[in-house]
Parts: structure tokens; C-alpha cells; sequence
């Protein structure tokens, strides 16, 4: 049996950041898909870890929360040797850590407020917060896009853990404020990332769950049915 679980959804963003880390570090892991609708394994859920969030690692009965935690604790404890997401030169590792926390603050943040409110009903959404949500996505997109200057990947030339946020973060963006055409650095590596195999292996595996997304409609044709081009 193996010491580690992931209790996780296959649409879930957060989600998406882990399991592409997981893929990249070449660890095994149990995946358990977590349905928090029903209230039974909502509650089994919350006695596993107070704030109700997925993903959670379980490392045996220890939960590891967090996603950037978590990759952070897959890295030190289980990674393939040789296998990397975080450099050991203190000041690289930084760099990961602080492009890891943009692309949750201001992608992953306004991108799940955007998905939060097509899910209320018409009558209760929040067109203002909506509009704040979509100029922050720009926002965000101006800052990365010039951050990319002379970039393969968010620092430099290795795939970072600030690349696993970017991944899902920037997947699920640009179905609710698609890329400008003048940002073509952040277009460039848009398309990189989907590339990635880890990346494509993790958005092949929610593809039949991309029919529950209230955001399909905006969803990349050509990563979305990826068979059909
Ligand atoms: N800061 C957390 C955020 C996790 C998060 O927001 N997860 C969402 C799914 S993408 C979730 O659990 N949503 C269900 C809920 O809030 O009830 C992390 O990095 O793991």
C-alpha cells in the first residue's frame, strides 16, 4: 500500500497545480476523487483537515494542506532523485516561491471569484465583483507577460513549482478574459505550458469532467478537444 493519498477533484485548479507537480517529481500517490456535494464525505473531509480545501495530501495520517505546501513536502520527502521543482540556491528558491504566490493571488484568486459567480444564480451574481475579478486578470497578465522577457519557464530554464501554479491558474483564465493579442511572451508560453507533458497529462485526465465546468464555453479549442485538430 502506499503511505500517500491525494484526496482531490479532476476540474479542481488547485488540483491541477499538485497533480502536475506529482507527475514532474515521479512519485506514486493514491488519488481519491472527492465529492464535497455529498455531506457525508464533506464531513469526512473536514475532520481530515478544518478548512474543507482541496487538494489534501495524506502522508499515512498525516494531512499535508496547502498545494505549494504540499509540493514543497513531496519535493523534500518523495522526489525521484534528480527530480526538481524548487532549486536548492536560496535566492532561485525564492523566486519560485514569490511567482508561486502571484499566480495564486492574482490568477488562481480572480479566476476562481469569476467561477464562483457563474455558479449562483442569475439573480445573485455580483457584476461588480466580477468586473474587479476580470481587471485584475488583466492586470496580472500585463505583469507576467513582461516578466517572460527572455524566460522559457517563470524563472529562467527549468520548470518551477511556479510553473504548476501557472498551469491550471492560466488554463481556467482564459476562459473568462482570453489573452490579449499584444502580450505575445505570455501567448508563447500559454502554448509551452499546455505542451508540457505533465501539464497535458493532467488536463487529458479532467477532459471528461470539463462538461461540469460553467466556464466551458471559453475553454482553449484546441487544448480543450485536443483529438479533434
Ligand atoms: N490555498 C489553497 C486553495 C485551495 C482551494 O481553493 N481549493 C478549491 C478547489 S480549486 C476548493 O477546495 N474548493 C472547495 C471549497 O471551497 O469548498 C491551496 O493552495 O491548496
Amino acid at each position: 500500500m502506499n503511505d500517500l493519498t491525494l484526496h482531490y477533484h479532476p476540474l479542481s485548479s488547485y488540483c491541477h497545480k499538485v497533480l502536475i507537480a506529482i507527475d514532474v517529481l515521479g512519485i506514486e500517490v493514491d488519488k481519491r476523487i472527492l465529492n464535497l456535494g455529498d455531506p457525508e464525505e464533506r464531513a469526512s473531509h473536514l475532520a481530515r483537515w478544518p478548512t474543507g480545501k482541496m487538494p489534501l495530501l495524506m502522508d499515512r495520517l498525516r494531512p499535508v494542506p496547502e498545494s505549494s505546501i504540499m509540493i514543497e513536502y513531496l519535493q523534500r520527502h518523495y522526489a525521484r532523485p534528480g527530480r526538481t521543482l524548487i532549486p536548492d540556491a536560496p535566492d532561485a528558491a525564492l523566486d519560485v516561491r514569490l511567482w508561486d504566490r502571484l499566480f495564486d493571488l492574482h490568477v488562481m484568486t480572480p479566476m476562481q471569484a469569476l467561477t464562483a459567480d457563474l455558479l449562483r444564480p442569475e439573480g445573485e451574481r455580483d457584476a461588480r465583483g466580477a468586473a474587479q475579478a476580470r481587471q485584475g486578470l488583466s492586470s496580472a497578465y500585463a505583469f507576467i507577460d513582461r516578466h517572460l522577457a527572455g524566460r522559457t519557464w517563470v524563472i529562467g530554464d527549468a520548470f518551477s513549482m511556479a510553473d504548476c501554479a501557472a498551469a491550471p491558474a492560466l488554463f481556467y483564465a482564459v476562459t473568462y478574459v482570453p489573452l490579449p493579442p499584444q502580450h505575445v511572451r505570455l501567448a508563447a508560453y500559454f502554448e509551452r505550458l499546455m505542451d508540457h507533458p505533465s501539464v497535458a497529462l493532467t488536463i487529458d485526465q479532467a477532459r471528461p469532467y470539463f462538461k461540469f465546468y460553467p466556464g466551458r464555453d471559453g475553454l482553449p479549442r484546441h487544448v480543450f478537444d485536443r483529438a479533434s485538430v
